[in-house]
């Protein structure tokens, strides 16, 4: 049987994997948008369902003022003795802390804050200790992995810190997680940054502490040799053996735009790979080291065929699951109900690093249908493609003085345009959107139902080549008031993926 990388699409970086309970949990990183680091459940490792957030109160993070792509960085998700971690940082405090949860359903814990530095912590458990992993600098400021014990009941630390492995001398030494798999302690981290150069390399030792010896075919996995290839930047990731004794990789990489283009705007994705045991102990990560979009499993590992086609209305789309928000959300703004949405604009707008109205869902596929009902109330609201304040494109339905009108904004860095205003006779607006891999198409309907176009727009300038940063588009519903305070209304939302 076959299954299609990525297994879970658009932006859901970072992967971390563990086994419970005879099922399988994810998470992923989530930076500056809420709630934090989504969780996914699966019984099988292909077919992922989120179930929750692990941050879901702004207790637990603070991103009222990050910077976009700041917040929450890699998470690692373990279980031991019957409760659930999920340890992280918050880059933008440089904070290591984890939460906990004994009910993968229910909320999570406050944080508990771990001092140690370095981003990507990860969690190893061996009997009643506990060790704390990261990446770090050593004393000369090279990039290495490091480790302390801690006590889980309080994260203080019960060791040092100590430099574990230099890695392999690639840029960016990450990702870090420490296992034990027969005799050997395994080291395994990411280099060459979440890009074009991505790669996975491991280490082992029978000492936890070391020293560790590299695995001589590093690195394990890497898609940087594959030129004119859609999926690139396999890497950062970890590993998890099934409960029918199949091991597995899940990593982040990403879908270019296009074989030829090397631009991504859907963000870090999560892929699926094998892992194969050689007889002298070492192994073996994807095909031939590398991730394929294509992966062909023997028959006796089943799963469910995957189904990568939706609509995603607001009749089905999960208020508490599905919609996300820039930065701390001011949830009096939002009025969810059974078939629309009501969004109270404020003078916060998208260009700004703070929270607007604004309720999003990840952009999953290149290819969309989008059609929305706007009735506006607000001086300006719509539909936003956002990859962060510097770059988005808006189709924007103002209210004015001298009436409704409706226009695209491109905003790109520190250039922007806005397209013709169109004026329209009616207080409601069809907006229909076109989305493919390189292009999105702007329009809206006229009385008659047919479109009128407004503009096109390049994915490329949403990407992270061009935007910087550790995020991927997002499709937001918003709305604006720089002086009133009125409300617009949003109804039969279809978002449409035919796989
Ligand atoms: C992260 C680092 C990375 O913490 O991207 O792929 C950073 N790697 O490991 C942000 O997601």
């Amino acid at each position: 049987m076959k299954y299609l990388n990525p297994v879970v699409r658009g932006f859901y970086p970072d992967p971390s994997i563990c086994a419970a309970n005879g099922k399988y949990y994810m998470v992923c990183s989530s930076m500056h948008i809420f709630p934090g680091v989504p969780l996914f459940e699966s019984t099988d490792m292909v077919n992922w369902k989120q179930i929750g957030h692990c941050l879901t109160r702004a207790s637990q993070i603070d991103l009222y003022s990050v910077r976009s792509s700041g917040g929450v960085f890699a998470p690692t998700i373990r279980y031991n003795n019957g409760r659930f971690y999920m340890v992280t940082t918050n880059d933008s405090y440089h904070q290591n802390f984890y939460v906990y949860t004994d009910d993968i359903y229910g909320e999570w814990s406050e944080p508990v804050i771990v001092d140690q530095d370095g981003i990507d912590p990860s969690l190893y458990f061996e009997d009643d200790t506990c060790y704390f992993i990261s990446n770090g600098n050593d004393t000369d400021g090279r990039g290495c992995i490091q480790m302390c014990q801690i006590d889980i009941e309080t994260g203080k630390k019960l060791s040092e810190s100590k430099f574990l492995w230099h890695g392999t001398g690639g840029r960016f030494l990450e990702a870090p997680h420490i296992y034990k798999f027969g005799e050997y302690y395994y080291l395994l981290e990411a280099e060459g940054g979440t890009e074009y150069g991505h790669m996975v390399n491991y280490s082992r030792s029978k000492n936890i502490w070391g020293p560790y010896t590299p695995y001589p075919n590093n690195p394990v996995l890497t898609n940087r040799n594959l030129g004119g290839y859609q999926i690139q930047a396999a890497g950062h990731g970890d590993i998890l053996e099934d409960n029918d004794g199949n091991w597995w990789f899940a990593h982040l990489a990403f879908r270019q735009i296009h074989m030829w283009q090397t631009y991504h705007h859907l963000g870090r994705e999560v892929c699926l790979v094998p892992v194969k045991w050689r007889d002298d102990g070492w192994f073996e990560i994807g095909i031939n080291g590398t991730t394929p979009i294509e992966v062909e499993l023997p028959d006796n590992i089943s799963f469910e065929p995957q189904n990568f086609s939706y609509n995603k209305t607001f009749e089905n789309l999960d208020e508490k699951l599905d919609w996300c928000y820039i930065r701390i959300p001011h949830m009096e703004n939002y009025k969810f109900d059974k078939n629309g949405l009501e969004l109270k604009g404020t003078d916060i707008t998208i260009d700004d690093v703070a929270s607007p109205t604004f309720a999003g869902i990840r952009q999953t596929e290149f290819d969309l249908d989008i059609n929305c009902d706007v009735i506006p109330g607000a001086e300006k609201s719509g539909i936003s493609f956002y990859m962060d304040e510097k770059h988005h494109y808006e189709v924007i339905v103002e209210k004015n003085d001298s009436g409704i009108f409706v226009y695209s904004r491109q905003t790109i860095g520190c250039i922007w345009q806005e397209s013709k205003h169109h004026k329209i006779n009616a207080d409601k607006v069809t907006l229909h959107i076109k989305s493919e891999a390189m292009q999105y198409h702007f329009f809206f309907k006229d009385e008659n139902g047919n479109d009128v176009f407004i503009s096109d727009a390049e994915t490329r300038y949403l990407s992270s080549e061009v935007a910087g940063g550790f995020t991927g588009t997002i499709i937001g519903l918003f709305a604006v008031n720089e002086k009133g305070d009125g409300v617009s209304r949003f109804e039969k939302l279809s978002v449409k993926h035919e796989a």
